[in-house]
């Protein structure tokens, strides 16, 4: 059972991809449930994300490493190079928690064998998943506009046809 009070070690695991606010929650929190004491974070190493599928990581490993130390609550960043190295962190470290979001509810229970394991709600709304649609659309929006502006701007003679064909098309 979760002792309220005492300093315990902590560790958490992730890719940190694109860092967010999703991220810097899940970290403050683990530190908070540290209390006082250490906390662990595990970054996949890109071999590791390779094994996992996770092949379209923007960031690399050492940059994902300064953000998650940038954030101020993590003691120490060790690499995530596997699944079952979960077994040998936590007994070389002395960890007392482990803490992930709930999208890997159940997932982290065989570590319970060894120490306490909490999922905590993930924060709403945020993902790498939705920072890179929007880099995608970004990108897309702004090209289409700077191709329209040099090549068919409002006025030119292709635009007021195109506009004309659009009138037509509605009509029918
Ligand atoms: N997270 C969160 N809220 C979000 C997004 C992410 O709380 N909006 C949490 C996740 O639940 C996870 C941590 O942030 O606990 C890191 O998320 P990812 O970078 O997506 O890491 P992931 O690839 O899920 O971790 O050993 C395997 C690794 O743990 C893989």
């Amino acid at each position: 059972m979760l002792d309220m009070n005492k300093p315990r070690t902590v560790i958490t695991y992730g890719t940190f991809d694109l860092f967010h606010i999703g991220h810097e929650n899940i970290i403050r929190r683990a530190k908070e449930l540290a209390n006082g004491g250490r906390l662990i974070v595990g970054v996949t190493t890109e071999a590791f994300n390779i094994e996992r599928g996770k092949i379209d990581v923007r960031d690399s490993f050492e940059k994902r490493c300064q953000n998650v130390m940038a954030t101020g609550y993590a003691d120490e960043v060790i690499p995530d190079i596997s699944f079952p190295q979960k077994e040998i962190d936590i007994k070389t470290h002395n960890v007392d928690l482990v803490v992930m979001g709930h999208d890997w509810e159940g997932k982290f229970d065989y570590c319970k064998e060894w120490c306490d394991v909490v999922y905590l709600q993930r924060t709403p709304e945020i993902s790498t998943t939705i920072l890179k649609e929007q880099m995608r659309e970004g990108v897309s929006k702004s090209l289409n506009e700077e191709l329209r502006a040099t090549y068919n701007p409002d006025g030119s003679v292709l635009r007021k046809l195109q506009m004309r064909e659009l009138d037509i098309l509605l009509y029918v």
